[in-house]
């Protein structure tokens, strides 16, 4: 989507049944997909109320309308038993009642209720945050588990199936529509190298041991907010990806994610790595917000998820390098090339600690 000037903005939020007129917009967050807008309106009582609008990514959501009914229906089923606002997403209908916008050049836009007085914790500094994100998500994971999962519509077809996603790559490979193969041959061949990993979950999953569930599939922890003042879980956000999955993939994203020494796009790779004071604080969160709804047999997936997923990631941006850049946001030409070396990096960095992760999980997950 060609970048908004904030006029443009301003009239697109103005399409929201917001409480006053928008004054002010501005670009937030950092999310690589969606194009996200803080605005601010004030009210009859000379009140500022704030929101969140966001344009969906239809290069990625081929359809839209599917993702916001998924989202819609997710989260009117949480708020069943949720009377506080602020702990579950809160779309605002548009003039004609709709929950999304579709402006003349086709882009569809929908608009949140900001939860005021929270933080989003773009990397975890602190073990009680990030047991806090893993507790969300957990606890998220547990409230919908009554959800019909097979009435979902599965937004992106193989999202996390690693297999998929290796295919995908090796196309990528070899067409080298950006000609930049040659220059990653050392990279691949690492991926490669493992190939006879990918499939581990979808066997445990065609034996009966890894059942599917509801899971959001974007755990990182900047999809969650904590309050501000008690730094407890409040709510879990970016919902656009909620489809039928396996619970230890949404464990695992978000290790991969949160509980790595360095930034997902660090440069320095010697500070890339497993810290394990962090994954022991996630692990313990996540299975306490699920509060024994995990199968003993997920349980013991748990550290294979958190590979997995860092690998997948890994050749997801790879992969998008070798196609010249057209999925995720980029800020420099080089920059899915750099993230995909901390995924590799840190993917090998989980092999070497593959038995302490599997203490950590035995000692704080119990069925
Ligand atoms: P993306 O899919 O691009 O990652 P997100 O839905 O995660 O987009 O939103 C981007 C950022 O906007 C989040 O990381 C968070 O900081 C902020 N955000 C999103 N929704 C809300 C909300 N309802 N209240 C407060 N902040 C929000
Ligand atoms: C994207 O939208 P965001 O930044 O939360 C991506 C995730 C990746 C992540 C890597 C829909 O998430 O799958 O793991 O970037 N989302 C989609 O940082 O592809
Ligand atoms: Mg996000």
């Amino acid at each position: 989507m060609p970048k908004k000037n904030t006029a443009e903005i301003k009239n697109t939020a103005s399409k929201f049944m917001t409480d006053g007129e928008p004054f002010y917009c501005e670009p937030y967050g950092n999310g690589h997909i969606n194009h996200t807008y803080l605005v601010k309106c004030r009210n009859s009582y000379d009140k500022q109320v704030r929101y969140i609008l966001q344009a969906v990514n239809n290069t990625v959501f081929k359809q839209p309308e599917k993702l916001i009914d998924n989202v819609c229906r997710v989260t009117e089923f949480l708020k069943r038993n949720e009377p506080d606002r602020r702990r579950v997403l809160t779309l605002v209908n548009t003039e004609d009642g709709g929950w999304f916008f579709c402006d003349r050049e086709g882009n569809f836009w929908r608009m949140y209720e900001f939860a005021e007085d929270s933080v989003c914790i773009e990397r975890p500094d602190s073990k009680t945050d990030f047991y806090e994100c893993a507790y969300a998500f957990g606890k998220f994971q547990r409230d919908l588990d009554g959800f019909p999962a097979d009435t979902l519509f599965e937004v992106i077809p193989d999202f996390h199936n690693t297999e998929k996603r290796y295919a995908d790559f090796l196309k990528a490979l070899k067409e080298d529509r950006a000609a930049r193969a040659k220059s990653v041959q050392r990279e691949a061949e690492f991926i490669k190298s493992h190939e006879k990993f990918y499939s581990l979950l979808s066997e445990n999953h065609k034996s009966g041991i890894l059942p599917l569930r509801v899971t959001h599939n974007d755990t990182k922890s900047n999809n969650v907010l904590l309050d501000a003042q008690s730094r407890k879980a409040l709510c879990v956000i970016d919902l656009d990806t909620v489809m039928p999955g396996f619970s230890v993939t949404d464990f695992g994203d978000a290790i991969r994610f949160g509980a790595n020494t360095a930034a997902e796009d660090e440069k320095e790779l010697d500070k890339v790595g497993l810290d394990m004071d962090l994954f022991e604080a996630y692990t313990s969160g996540y299975c306490d917000g699920c509060e024994g709804r995990l199968l003993n047999s997920e349980i013991m997936l748990l550290p294979e998820g958190a590979q997995m997923m860092t690998i997948e990631c890994g050749m997801r941006f790879l992969t998008d390098y070798l196609n010249g850049d057209t999925y995720f946001k980029t800020d420099y030409p080089e920059h899915n090339l750099v993230r995909c070396h901390t995924q590799l990096k840190l993917f090998d960095d989980m092999l070497a600690h593959t038995e302490q992760m599997k203490n950590i999980v035995q000692r704080f997950c119990k069925p």
